[in-house]
């Protein structure tokens, strides 16, 4: 029988939802901690295909997930652009911020990334040892996510000088301006940069958009959904049996617009979307994956265990992939997500088809 997860995602019947958790991989897994050191620093520990590997696999065999995500990060795209990328410990990234024409001028994209081969070698290695029930998901930040880093220089909370580049372009004499010329390279890059990853083994592709809900409107429209829609268009034209998964954090109401108009197979929803609006008005329109919040993770018990029940119970109806509505925190106890992985694998749709 076909994967779980690629049975959800084309609407297909299941036993029960399929599920794995964004950041699964991380610094709340000793082990995780142990390669990591080893490696000496993040950006070695992705470009070191065996290592990367064993780093992906890590929480499946712990908790047994129905998708590994390859073990990466969306700035390994501006960095092969030829920004200078660092991770800096306990700060997060730090790049040589691009506000101009001349900061642009800095970046190149050939049409292909020699540098990332590494990336790819993890992709061939994680598929090739994963069993055949599992499936490896492959991903990318979104143009306005990646691009939030490439200007602002860092993780932001006003989100200021990148704003104001979009803003000025909207309005841009002719259209023309150094940030629309940015996001239309990160457009071509993303692409690329999927392919490449399905080409090695990838099963299904994600898209984090992780801010995409600071944009107002109707800069969501242009900056989230129209890079959006154009990368998942030509994806789909390469890789037409490869789902994408869309998560465009903190879009509200404007996620049903995201579905609509880039066509994406399934829409993360962050923890503050209400299952009963996503039952019914994404649901007939994509599958949902969500959306616990990772502090009720952290936070282990009753109140997990009600939370997971209350987003089963209302999202089994529909084509739905259990996840949380961001990343696993760092604080996370391993045998929190043990219990979770437990619950969510206890759960039996019969009853909810049967009723339908
Ligand atoms: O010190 C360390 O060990 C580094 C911590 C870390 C990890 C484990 C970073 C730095 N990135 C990652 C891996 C990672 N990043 C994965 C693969 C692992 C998995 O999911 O199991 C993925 C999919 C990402 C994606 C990513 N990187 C996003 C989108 C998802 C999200 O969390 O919103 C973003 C925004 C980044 C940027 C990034 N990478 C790392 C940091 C600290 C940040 C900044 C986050 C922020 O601005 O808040």
């Amino acid at each position: 029988m076909r994967p779980l997860m690629l049975r959800a995602l084309a609407g297909e019947p299941v036993e029960r939802p399929p599920f794995w958790l964004m950041r699964q991989a991380g610094r709340y897994l000793p082990e995780y901690r142990a390669l990591r050191t080893e490696a000496g620093s993040f950006l070695n520990l992705c470009f070191d295909p065996a290592r990367a590997a064993e780093v992906t696999l890590q929480p499946i065999r712990r908790f047994g997930m129905d998708a590994a995500i390859l073990f990466s990060d969306i700035l390994v795209v501006p960095l092969a652009l030829g920004q200078s990328v660092r991770f800096e410990s306990g700060e997060g990234p730090v790049l040589d911020a691009i506000d101009d024409e001349a900061g642009l001028r800095r970046l190149e994209f050939v049409g292909s990334f020699e540098s990332l081969r590494p990336v790819y070698e993890t992709v061939r290695r994680v598929r090739a040892t994963l069993e055949p029930d599992k499936v490896l998901i492959g991903f990318a930040g979104s143009p306005w996510t990646v691009a939030t880093y490439m200007v602002e220089g860092s993780t932001s909370k006003q989100f200021s000088r990148v704003k104001r580049a979009a803003f000025a372009a909207e309005t841009a004499r002719g259209g023309d301006h150094w940030f629309a010329r940015l996001i239309d390279m990160l457009v071509e890059a993303t692409i690329v940069h999927l392919s490449a990853q399905a080409e090695a083994g990838a099963q299904i592709v994600q898209l984090f958009d992780t801010w995409s809900g600071v944009l107002p409107d109707p800069s969501f429209a242009r900056w989230s959904i129209e890079p959006t829609a154009r990368i998942v268009g030509e994806f789909k034209k390469l890789w037409p049996g490869v789902p994408v998964i869309g998560f465009p954090r903190g879009a509200g109401l404007r996620a049903a617009d995201y579905v609509r108009e880039t066509a994406v197979d399934a829409v993360g929803c962050d923890s503050a979307v209400p299952c009963s609006w996503a039952a019914r008005v994404l649901q007939p329109l994509a599958a949902v994956q969500g959306n616990l919040d990772p502090q009720l993770l952290v936070l282990g018990g009753v109140a997990m265990r009600e939370a997971t029940l209350r987003i089963l119970g209302a999202l089994c109806g529909g084509k739905f992939i259990f996840n949380l509505g961001h990343g696993v925190e760092q604080e996370t106890p391993p045998e929190h997500v043990a219990e979770l992985a437990a619950i969510v694998r206890g759960w039996n749709n019969a009853p909810i088809q049967a009723a339908r």
